[in-house]
């Protein structure tokens, strides 16, 4: 049982310079944590409301001074000095105070800086690392197997970068190695070798995006596969078997009135569902999320038909890390993997009962950071607590994005857990 003494609550500012909040929750115990929130940019339109202060005078209107007024206003009257036995009945307490299905009212960056310094703070108040603290609020007694897989972003697109491919991000995935420091190895010399080659090409220093990722001005998409593909064989990998590709095409962002378009392409649906099964069989790919666009749940099945011989097919703007949008792709047969992004639904919670639900589904878990982060660490323990296949943070450049891979080569020190096999590996 725990009860908070009181919350602190500070606007800070994250790695694309934007405001974001911080918050600190000290216990009755004298436990005591902060967390910072992170922010998207390509977000889904179902996701949680991020609360914006609007006044165009300062930060183009992304200031975060509401929610930080809402932590130390409303939440703390609310919940100081009340004892919680569970994170479920703070973030209840959270979800009923907000009262809005979206978190409209308190914000859900506020919500979930609350949610998450309170977790940190009952871990510090029971000597536990944050990775098995978060490991028993998703399964009491859970029991810890194996450390997430890195994917790492190699190239950047979409809204991520200047818009030279409509593909938001290419990411390396080591999936024959057999830890996270080897991992991380591996994938380092790759994204170096295209640094190179890139200069070699195009004549270009390589000039990195959001998350660190490398955004060549290519003419086309399949030329940054062939780029990937090179750079792995040139340092020395195998493709396919040393290292993969993973995809996030985010589609929402490229739909054009009934079609999607790829640079002077109009595609249908059922055209881009082609164009994604034809580089699935021609590159190493082996996770696409998003293929599609949030709303295409008429195509989803077809695209799942078409690609989850050979690739994980995960959704992300598609779930929001909703449970109600998860039950929907399960149901429709639409998805088999579940990108978790805690702030698309704002509350550890019901980030909770998302992955549970897609656990019961059988499908995989790659849990994610967003493209506007700080230099806290907590996703590592979150991905590592919650048995993710895969932990998807961005590039392995930028203190951000290395923030959260120096945090699972701690815990691989720590742990000496192995890393878990990639879902699909019996892919030849
Ligand atoms: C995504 C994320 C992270 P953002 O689309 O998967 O890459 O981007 O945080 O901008 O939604
Ligand atoms: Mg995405």
């Amino acid at each position: 049982m725990s009860a908070i003494r009181s919350l602190t609550a500070q606007e800070i500012l994250d790695s694309r310079g934007r405001p974001t909040i911080e918050v600190g929750c000290t216990l009755e115990s004298g436990a005591t944590a902060s967390v910072s929130v992170p922010s998207g940019a390509s977000t889904g339109s179902a996701e949680a409301l991020e609360l914006r202060d609007g006044d165009p005078r300062r930060y183009r209107g992304l200031g975060c001074r509401a929610a930080v007024r809402n932590v130390v206003g409303p939440i703390a009257a609310a919940i100081a000095g009340v004892e919680f036995d569970a994170q479920r009945e703070l973030d209840a307490t959270l979800t009923a105070l907000d009262g809005t299905s979206n978190k409209s009212n308190l914000g859900a960056n506020a919500m979930l800086g609350v949610s998450l310094a309170f977790a940190r703070a009952v871990a510090v108040e029971r000597d536990l690392p944050l990775y098995r603290h978060f490991a028993g609020l998703l399964e009491p007694g859970m029991e810890l197997r194996a450390l997430p897989r890195p994917t790492i972003n190699l190239f950047s697109g979409g809204k991520h970068a200047g818009g030279q491919v409509e593909i938001q991000d290419i990411l390396l995935v080591a999936n024959g190695a057999s830890t996270v420091d080897e991992a991380l190895a591996w994938t380092w010399a790759v994204y170096q070798t295209a640094a190179d080659l890139i200069q070699e090409r195009y004549g270009e220093r390589a000039l990195s995006a959001d998350e660190g990722g490398l955004a060549p001005s290519v003419q086309s998409i399949e030329a940054l596969f062939e780029l990937a593909v090179d750079a792995i064989t040139d340092s020395g990998f195998r493709p396919g078997t040393d290292l993969s590709l993973c995809l996030d095409v985010a589609a929402s962002h490229f739909v054009s009135g009934e079609g999607y378009r790829i640079g002077s392409d109009l595609l249908f649906p059922a055209d881009l569902v082609e164009r994604i099964g034809g580089w699935v069989e021609q590159y190493p790919i082996v996770s696409v999320e998003d293929g599609l666009a949030e709303d295409d749940w008429a195509n989803w099945p077809s695209l799942f038909a078409r690609i989850s011989n050979r690739a994980i097919v995960l959704g992300d703007d598609l779930l929001t890390t909703n449970p109600a949008r998860i039950q929907r792709a399960i149901e429709t047969g639409s998805a088999n993997a579940l990108l978790l992004k805690v702030n698309q639904i704002g509350t550890l919670s019901e980030a909770a009962e998302a992955a549970r639900l897609a656990r019961s589904a059988g499908w995989a878990i790659v849990v994610s950071a967003r493209s506007g982060e700080t230099e806290d660490n907590w996703l590592s323990d979150l991905a590592v607590g919650w048995q993710g296949e895969a932990l998807k943070v961005g590039s392995i450049t930028r203190s951000e994005r290395l923030a959260k891979w120096n945090r699972l080569l701690a815990i691989e020190r720590e742990t000496g857990l192995p890393v878990t096999p990639w879902p699909n590996s019996t892919r030849s």
